[in-house]
């Protein structure tokens, strides 16, 4: 279907296409740039994996340098229509120097920001508390030795520089997400005093004031991991409460709840109490598998609640998926489209009439527009914006991905 018959069949319904596509254009996706290298990290050490983070496979062609992974970025950017962020791991550092983590500085990470300001793109931030020797008890912020917790907190001190700098230089706020490990395998005696240390921890690494212009404090929790099975010392009510408190950012990490929970459901909760919010949008599959994103319902009840709770304007789209048993650039490029897909799906829903209908409890009329309107020519107006950014569909863009990926399959 052309785009003008799909803009007339959306009309029909009072929806504006060009309204759509206009907004969409506006909506930053932050890219993950551990996709590229099965989050490995550019440390001297790297390849210490850890905090039951690993990605499993072997496909050829993982970026071993920075230059490496910025190439693959291009390729990745290049098939996404908009203009989209690169969230960096401090373990991406970019320098001759062999720092550690407690010795980071912003000249490190240079070379990231000059790209960035030559792409015309975003940078956001996360502290690395894993892949590191004063991690491997997968305690670190809450570690009862205040030699290891001060370690960590000197790192995290560090990052929230970075990031200001960052933000600053690109003129555009750096999120800095925080997320630790900090749990343990079996059931523990002493939950609250973890709790307490961890909060302690966090408030002494966020005591410096930042300039919110140039960066902004997140934090995320999670259900479990591997390693840690009985408890994570930082959970949902944990941070939820932290960040209501302490005015950060909550991040959501789609894998991070039990599977019949929904983060869909917890956007309009969760933003009563908070500025803003922070997605990592996932896919789990029984368990914080981290599988690349589909275009399925999660995604798209998600970006549906975004719209319909009008919290695009506080809610920062972050991905956190890895997969290295397929291309790594194709699983960044068809995971940012899904977002936006899903995003403007959203955007084209006829929400006035949905909202209308169910405010008069008048639930057939809901259900049968819901039902009604997946008939719709979504994708000739995702044609339209690709086409529009001169981004390629269907099977051309299969034929560059597969172009992009032979092209690297020689590294080793
Ligand atoms: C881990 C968290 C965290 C990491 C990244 C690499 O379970 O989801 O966000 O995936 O920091
Ligand atoms: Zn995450």
């Amino acid at each position: 279907m052309s785009y003008d018959s799909a803009k007339a069949a959306f009309a029909d319904w009072g929806v504006d296409t060009e309204a759509a596509l206009e907004r969409l254009k506006t909506l930053p996706i932050s890219m993950h740039c551990w996709q590229g290298d099965d989050v490995v990290g550019f440390e001297e050490t790297s390849g210490a994996s850890g905090g039951g983070i690993q990605a499993t496979g072997n496909h050829p062609g993982r970026a071993r340098t920075p230059d490496e992974l910025r190439a693959d970025l291009d390729f990745a950017y290049s098939m996404i229509p908009g203009k989209h962020r690169l969230n960096l791991h401090a373990m991406y550092l970019d320098t001759e120097a062999t720092p550690d983590r407690d010795e980071i500085e912003f000249q490190h990470f240079a070379p990231w920001v000059d790209w960035a300001k030559d792409q015309g793109i975003g940078l956001d931030f996360n502290p690395t508390f894993f892949a590191h020797p004063k991690a491997d008890d997968n305690l670190t912020l809450s570690h009862p030795d205040r030699g290891i917790r001060d370690f960590w907190v000197e790192h995290g001190r560090r990052s929230r520089d970075i990031a200001a700098k960052m933000g600053a230089a690109l003129d555009s706020p750096c999120v800095n997400n925080i997320w630790v490990p900090d749990g343990y395998k079996d059931t523990p005696i002493d939950r609250m005093s973890a709790r307490a240390r961890l909060e302690a921890s966090l408030d002494a690494m966020l005591a410096n004031p930042q300039d919110k212009a140039q960066m902004l404090d997140a934090v995320e929790s999670k259900l479990f991991g591997i390693g840690v099975e009985a408890c994570t010392v930082g959970s949902h009510e944990f941070y939820m409460g932290y960040a209501i408190r302490k005015g950060t950012l909550l991040c959501l990490d789609m894998g991070h709840f039990h599977p019949t929970e929904n983060i869909a459901d917890k956007l309009s909760s969760v933003a009563l109490s908070l500025d803003e919010i922070l997605l990592h949008v996932s896919r789990p599959m029984r368990w914080d598998s981290d599988h690349v994103i589909l275009l399925n319902d999660d995604i798209l009840q998600m970006a549906q609640e975004l719209v319909s709770a009008e919290l695009l304007g506080r809610t920062r789209i972050g991905l956190d998926f890895f997969d290295a048993t397929i291309s790594r650039t194709a699983a960044w490029v068809i995971g940012t489209r899904n977002m936006q897909k899903a995003l403007l799906r959203a955007l084209l829903l006829p929400l006035e009439q949905l909202k209308s209908a169910e405010d008069n409890l008048d639930f057939t009329t809901r259900l049968a527009v819901t039902e009604e309107i997946k008939d719709m020519p979504f994708g000739a107006v995702w044609e339209e914006f690709s086409a529009r950014a001169g981004v390629p569909n269907g099977q051309a863009l299969i034929k560059e991905l597969d172009r992009y990926q032979s092209s690297v399959a020689g590294r080793n």
